[in-house]
């Protein structure tokens, strides 16, 4: 029989939710899993559409706590798709027996703190549980959003949103497709779904800086190559800006020559990785003109490969900065519109009115579809933990509190809410780096705090007002020393009308944030306020 009143309970059953159950079972508490998913997998569970692949290489791209997973585990391509990371996930659940102890098609709909027992009351759908810890491993990009128009369900076809593509597959094979949204599930999907519909509209509010992702068959030279010094790749991973080891700039883009500039850029850009473009220089995240160096050698890049001069440039991203919106990865984006049946609508000039039973309104007029696709994103960071009511001392429920923004400690610990944990939370580095290296950071680290609570005899951990106060100054004082705030992004909550506009990342390094965290508890968990 499932435990009524385990020692924690852990929300969330992809990369992170896993690797917390494995962690706390080793330090033999009880743990119950609740995952809303009818499987393991998390992101990698919902986001099935055509082309889904991770946009960290593959070898660096998984667990390295386990070095025999390490070894047995073999990725195929440099990039992995979809099915190939929910495999693996799905294989650590089996390889670690994890499934016994998650409670899979559950959503958690509240957690109660209780002070008098110091206990969390955690309601699901079908049962009533206590726990002394409640650990949030409800991922950053889980809660999907659709265009902001009316009319959706009046739509005669298929309507599929990339994060919740069927299971089967969606056959759009001679339709007539309309796509809104132009992130990386738009630009990872359409070059893939233009082949297969008859004709391809795409709807663009803001185009998107993206880089050729020069996939490819992994060597097994290669493979073996990293499976022979996995140990110390993994510790330049862990101490790395963005948790993918990659040469520091020293120069600033403004000291160099436009011709050598070019000739970084053009290697930067041949080598297909997330993050080479923006890391060729020191200040192309904090310096404007330093950052329209890279932003126009991309966009002469889309000029260089789409035919079209007009589509070129509304393809060419002018509203914001490179690299201070997620940028994307592609294999043939840009190729794609210069094909006869792929037409773009630049939503800028002529806004989204409706959807219609025939298909999509713009100011400009109506345009018909057989099936449509939305790739418009996600209610970021915040969303999961928002759905959820979750209150915690005197009552104060958790969205009441962010309401001006999410304010954490370290992103994973929040004043008022003892016990509560968020595993890659707003103000963490999160989403700025290799997810799986912060996930891991913060897992062993909550993990190391409930181990220590438990030796002591404590009973509660709760971050004080004044450490929280202090992280969320300096979590806003790092991020204005870059451009990020410039963009609408997702990170800034942009993206979703009415969301209070924070930057909800940290910009100060992994390995700089690890060096914080690890110092907080050496330090005696300061900044907590301990219990017994
Ligand atoms: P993103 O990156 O948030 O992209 C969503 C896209 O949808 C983006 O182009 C949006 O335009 C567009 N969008 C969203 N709402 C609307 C409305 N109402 N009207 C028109 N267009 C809209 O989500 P993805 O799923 O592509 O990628 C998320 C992350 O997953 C990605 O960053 C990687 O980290 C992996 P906007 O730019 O807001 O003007």
């Amino acid at each position: 029989m499932p435990r009524t009143e385990p020692d924690v309970v852990v929300v969330g059953a992809g990369f992170a939710g896993l690797y917390q159950l494995y962690r706390l079972r080793e330090l033999g508490l009880t743990t119950r899993v609740f995952e809303t998913a009818d499987g393991v997998g998390g992101t990698w569970y919902w986001n099935r559409y055509p082309g889904a692949r991770c946009d960290v290489e593959s070898l660096s791209y998984s667990y390295s706590f386990s070095p025999e997973l390490e070894q047995e585990w073999t990725w195929s391509e440099k990039y992995p798709t979809q099915p190939e990371i929910l495999a693996y996930l799905e294989h650590v659940a089996d390889r670690f027996d994890l499934r016994r102890d998650i409670t899979f098609g559950t959503r958690v709909e509240s957690c109660v703190w209780d002070e008098r027992t110091r206990r969390w009351t955690v309601t699901t759908g079908s049962e009533t549980v206590t726990a002394q810890f409640v650990i949030m491993a409800t991922g950053c990009l889980s809660v999907a959003k659709a265009p902001e128009v009316p009319g959706a369900a009046s739509f005669a076809g298929p309507i599929h949103h990339t994060s919740h593509w069927p299971h089967e597959g969606a056959d759009v094979s001679g339709s007539r497709l309309g796509v809104i949204g132009t992130g990386s599930s738009g630009i990872q999907s359409i070059p893939i779904l233009a082949e297969q519909a008859s004709d391809t509209t795409v709807f663009q509010r803001t185009p998107n800086f993206s880089m050729p992702a020069g996939n490819r068959p992994l060597e097994a030279s290669e493979i073996s190559a990293m499976k022979r010094d996995y140990r110390a790749w993994r510790e330049q991973q862990r101490s790395s800006g963005f948790g993918v080891p990659v040469p520091e700039p020293t120069k600033s883009a403004l000291e160099a020559t436009e011709q050598e500039r070019n000739a970084v850029y053009q290697a930067a850009w041949d080598q297909g990785m997330l993050t080479a473009v923006m890391s060729a220089y020191t200040d192309t995240l904090t310096d404007a003109a330093a950052n329209d160096t890279a932003a126009e050698f991309v966009r002469g890049k889309i000029r260089e490969i789409v035919d079209d001069p007009a589509t070129a440039e509304t393809l060419s991203p002018r509203s914001f900065p490179i690299g201070t919106k997620r940028p994307c990865l592609d294999t043939g984006y840009y190729a794609t519109f210069n094909r006869d049946d792929v037409h773009l609508v630049d939503l800028r000039e002529t806004p989204l009115v409706e959807i219609t039973e025939k298909g999509v309104r713009t100011t400009a007029g109506e345009y018909e579809f057989d099936a449509l696709v939305f790739a418009t994103g996600f209610d970021a960071m915040t969303g999961a933990l928002d759905r959820i009511d979750i209150r915690g001392r005197d009552g104060q429920r958790l969205r009441d509190k962010w309401s001006e923004g999410p304010r954490t400690y370290l992103g994973l610990a929040v004043a008022g809410f003892p016990n509560l944990f968020t595993i890659t939370g707003p103000s963490s580095p999160s989403v700025l780096t290799n997810m799986v290296v912060s996930i891991e950071l913060h897992v062993e680290w909550v993990t190391d705090m409930i181990a220590h609570l438990r030796a002591q005899g404590l009973r509660a951990a709760e971050p004080t007002p004044d450490a929280e106060d202090e992280w969320v100054g300096h979590v806003e004082e790092v991020g204005n020393m870059t451009l990020y705030p410039e963009a609408d992004s997702w990170y800034m909550g942009a993206n979703v009308p009415g969301k209070p506009r924070v930057f909800m990342a940290y910009i100060g390094g992994l390995g700089v944030y690890r060096q914080r965290c690890d110092e907080v508890a050496a330090n005696g968990y300061e900044g907590f306020e301990l219990a017994s």
